[in-house]
């Protein structure tokens, strides 16, 4: 082999001589470790947060074994790469790799960029050890080709309304008129398509991503739908028969009514809720449960759990055949909450797992009368119009009239010199308020809930503007 490459550079290049030659091979003559790396990025259609492949491929071509032999990778230009450090293997081990003279190994290290936008990372990958023989051949240089920024994607499909609820798409089931939405560029961020009179959408151009999302809104009739996965848009068109499944809303088949046995309770006093659930529909609704308080504002009647039997959250096995009704009586207590608000209740979800929360809700209110407190606030106009309130801008020496909802005056008060006024002790509960100096107040935030302590979070502000 030696002989043969070397009558053949001889015979390319005659000029040479034979101690010139003798000269040119210094590598061969050098003593000691000598590691040789080459890189390479695998070839992808690359997103943001996919993890890339490069292929290293280290040997020792030294007659000595090398030791503390480490990887690493250089960023040159284009995007930032991140590269997983563990996927260096032994070369990021504590004492570095160990090889052997002739041996050689294939690492595939993995990175990944944030964006697409920056241009393809150009790095330098090195791998060495001290004591080399010969440092030039312990680079390799590689660029991670990565797709273009300006690549779209088609994205198609069908959205149906599963009628016979088998599952799938059967014929006559598409959906016409509904707005399909891919997430996109623009103010909106989002594309639309009406869908055609088979349920048909597409959209011919969307932005590449690792995570597109889309949906349907408008869906007509009230058929319901989930959110479905996001999509990986990378331009190979892999998103071109997407079949989207609505299914009829839960409340179609059940319809839900609360009661309470009284009007008015006392903080601490038991409640009892009819509940009749009935099942409108024409076959049998099952896994039903109640989820109260869905608000989360912690007013309402405190249910255990157990009261709801089958219909718990915890057990989720209601069951109402056609036609008929199941009646739950329930009792809570009305917690001290309720007393400082003046008011408590019961509303509750009646729900299955597979109804993609489409089931009915139901609430009955009552009062919890008693509970006093002063209202306390202030009234400001934004003289300099920077969204805050400075110094001098309170309305002041103001009268403000506070009524019930249905318009009954229940206190008039005049703001001081910074616009606070107070209303002092107030049965707790919603009010009306109007001005009658020189300002007017958005009709919409004419309101104010007045709250007992603890709960009361304080004074209130109202923005008005000059009438
Ligand atoms: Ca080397
Ligand atoms: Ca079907
Ligand atoms: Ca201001």
């Amino acid at each position: 082999m030696r002989r043969t490459s070397l009558r053949a550079i001889g015979v390319l290049t005659a000029a040479f001589t034979v101690a010139g030659l003798a000269t040119a091979l210094p590598a061969y003559a050098a003593t000691g470790p000598n590691i040789k790396v080459t890189a390479k990025a695998q070839e992808g259609r690359w997103l943001p947060g996919d993890a890339i492949p490069i292929e290293v491929t280290v040997a020792n071509i030294g007659d000595t074994t090398a030791s503390q032999v480490r990887g690493y990778a250089h960023r040159e230009s284009g995007g930032y790469f991140i590269v997983d450090e563990t996927s260096w293997g032994d070369l990021r081990s504590q004492d570095g790799a160990t090889y052997a003279p002739g041996e050689s190994r294939t690492y595939t290290t993995k990175g990944s960029v944030y964006t697409l936008n920056e241009g393809n990372p150009v790095l330098d990958i090195e791998v060495s050890g001290p004591g080399e023989a010969d440092y030039s051949d312990n680079h390799s240089r590689i660029t991670v080709g990565l797709l273009s920024p300006d690549t779209t994607d088609r994205v198609a499909g069908v959205l149906y309304g599963d009628r016979n609820e088998d599952g799938k798409l059967s014929p006559g089931e598409g959906l016409a008129g509904a707005e399909a939405r891919v997430s996109g560029p623009g103010p909106s961020g989002y594309l639309t398509a009406i869908t055609d009179a088979e349920g048909r959408f597409s959209f011919d151009a969307v932005p590449v991503g690792p995570s597109i999302y889309w949906h349907f809104e408008k869906i007509p009739d009230g058929w319901v739908t989930a959110y479905p996965p996001s999509l990986r848009l990378d331009g190979s068109g892999q998103n071109t028969a997407l079949e989207s499944r609505a299914i009829r809303p839960l409340t179609d088949s059940l319809s839900a009514k609360i009661a309470l046995d009284k009007t008015t309770y006392a903080v601490g006093e038991t409640a009892t809720a009819t509940v009749t659930l009935t099942n409108v529909g024409a076959r049998e609704v099952a896994g039903i449960y109640a989820g109260c308080d869905p608000g989360g504002y912690e007013r309402g009647l405190e249910v255990p759990a157990a009261q709801w039997g089958a219909f718990s959250y915890v057990n989720k096995a209601g069951k109402i055949a056609p036609g008929q009704s199941v009646v739950l009586k329930v009792a809570g207590t009305v917690p001290a909450r309720a007393g400082a608000f003046g008011e408590t209740g019961l509303d509750c979800w009646f729900d299955n797992d597979n109804s993609l929360s489409s089931g009915p809700y139901a609430y009955q209110n009552a009062k919890v009368p008693g509970a006093r407190a002063d209202a306390r606030g202030q009234i400001w106009y934004d003289k300099n119009g920077n969204y805050r309130f400075d110094t001098g801008e309170g309305a002041a020496n103001t009268t403000v009239a506070l009524s019930t909802t249905d318009k009954k005056l229940v206190s008039l008060a005049k703001t001081d010199a910074n616009g606070f006024l107070t209303f002092p002790n107030v049965a707790v509960g919603t009010y009306r308020f109007s001005i009658l100096g020189p300002w007017r107040i958005n009709e919409s935030d004419a309101t104010v809930d007045v709250i007992a302590p603890p709960y009361n979070p304080g004074q209130w502000t109202k923005h008005v503007v000059p009438r």
